[in-house]
């Protein structure tokens, strides 16, 4: 097939979950043109089956300070598609993609099919907001085919919106030969001998509760000889940084950015921490699973459709940093259940979420879309 994906290009679970689709697609025999304003972070072109077409938004001064970067899109929607003779465009987040694709397919005639993927906040947070709301349902209500990241997404969306849209639940899905079991790199490169590696990865936004993390892992630390790899960055990156100044964790607590090789360091961890708000799915826990790494998570939205209590890890109330650190020292101080917990996560990754499983369920479902 010739598919068009939309997503947003930064550091974040929608655009992560969309170039691992369109790469897999790829490989698959696809031919996937990504249409957004810069390259995927992902993304590397090294598929010639993969292509990238660059959005740019003319400025002008009376467009200051908004420059319609929607109508940009719609309008490279609209020519790609009409160009390389796309047969389904999926966009991933509703805000504004679905809402581009809707006026790209205005310009062709109706001459082009879009399916779009929700992924979280699109619908609890922004999309919810006044301002945002009908635009959203009418986005998610004009497109041909609408899927969700976990049934909980899709039943807040129903209850949300009021729609009775039909939306099809395909989870978020984890390459099993990169994320896999792998330890040695990232203990050589930190010189530790006999401590536990803790890790959380996310875009340190408020809802990831990054305070939190550090909370759980001071009191890990001082039961336990370990150390804390922050992965990502985003707003709530310098607080957290100066938390662990004040708290003199600065030689405990590792703040590596973005980094490239993130299977190897989440890989080499003894224990993941995601202590999130609200998550639709929790793809950062997703990849730990499949490295069989146990994650201390949050009974919140989507998260218990992936992360299984007790078999993959615990799943414990927001905010409650204090059993999350019990479980963590349970965890840490106990090699057979770390093991146990960590083959629970693999083989749920294997069972549930293998990219092998689910990319044909998106051609599937692009198929039966009319
Ligand atoms: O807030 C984020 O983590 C970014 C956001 C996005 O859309 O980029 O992530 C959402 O989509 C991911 C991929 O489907 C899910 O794994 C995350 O759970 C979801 N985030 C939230 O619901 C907060």
């Amino acid at each position: 097939m010739k598919i068009g994906i939309t997503c947003y290009p930064t550091f974040g679970g929608s655009g992560v979950v969309a170039t691992e689709l369109g790469l897999a697609l790829a490989k698959g025999g696809d031919d996937v043109h990504f249409i957004s304003y810069a390259l995927p972070s992902r993304l590397n072109l090294t598929h010639d089956r993969v292509h990238f077409h660059e959005v740019t938004v003319t400025t002008y001064p009376l467009f200051d300070p908004y420059p319609p970067y929607a109508l940009a899109l719609a309008t490279k929607m609209a020519e790609v598609a009409a160009y390389e003779k796309l047969e389904v465009l999926h966009v991933h987040y509703a805000i504004p993609h679905a809402i581009s694709a809707f006026l790209a397919k205005q310009i062709l005639h109706g001459e082009l099919k879009v399916v779009t993927t929700l992924h979280g906040t699109d619908i609890t947070l922004v999309g919810r907001d006044e301002s945002y709301l009908p635009i959203t349902r009418f986005g998610i209500e004009a497109s041909d085919g609408v899927t969700a990241v976990s049934q909980w997404l899709k039943d807040e969306t129903t209850a949300n919106f009021g729609t009775d849209k039909a939306i099809e639940v395909i989870p978020n899905f984890v390459d099993l030969e990169r994320f896999h079991h792998e330890r040695g790199n990232i203990f050589h490169l930190f010189d530790i001998v006999d401590e536990k590696l803790i890790c959380h990865v996310s875009n340190f936004r408020p809802v990831k509760r990054i305070m939190d993390v550090l909370e759980v892992f001071e009191r890990v630390a001082r039961r336990i000889p370990s150390r804390l790899m922050m992965v990502g960055d985003g707003p709530d990156r310098s607080r957290a940084e100066a938390w662990c100044r004040e708290h003199h964790l600065r030689e405990r607590v590792f703040f590596l950015g973005n980094v490239p090789n993130l299977e190897e360091v989440v890989g080499s961890a003894d224990l993941f921490l995601l202590p999130s708000e609200a998550e639709s799915f929790g793809m950062a826990a997703l990849e730990a699973m499949a490295s069989e790494v146990p994650v201390i998570g949050t009974k919140t939205g989507g998260m218990p459709e992936v992360v299984v209590d007790g078999e993959s890890g615990y799943l414990l109330p927001v905010g409650d940093v204090e059993a999350m650190a019990d479980c963590a020292i349970e965890i840490l101080s106990n090699d057979a259940l770390q093991r146990k917990l960590g083959k629970g996560g693999r083989q749920a990754a294997v069972e549930r979420f293998d990219e092998k499983k689910i990319v044909p369920r998106y051609r599937e479902f692009y198929a039966r879309t009319t």
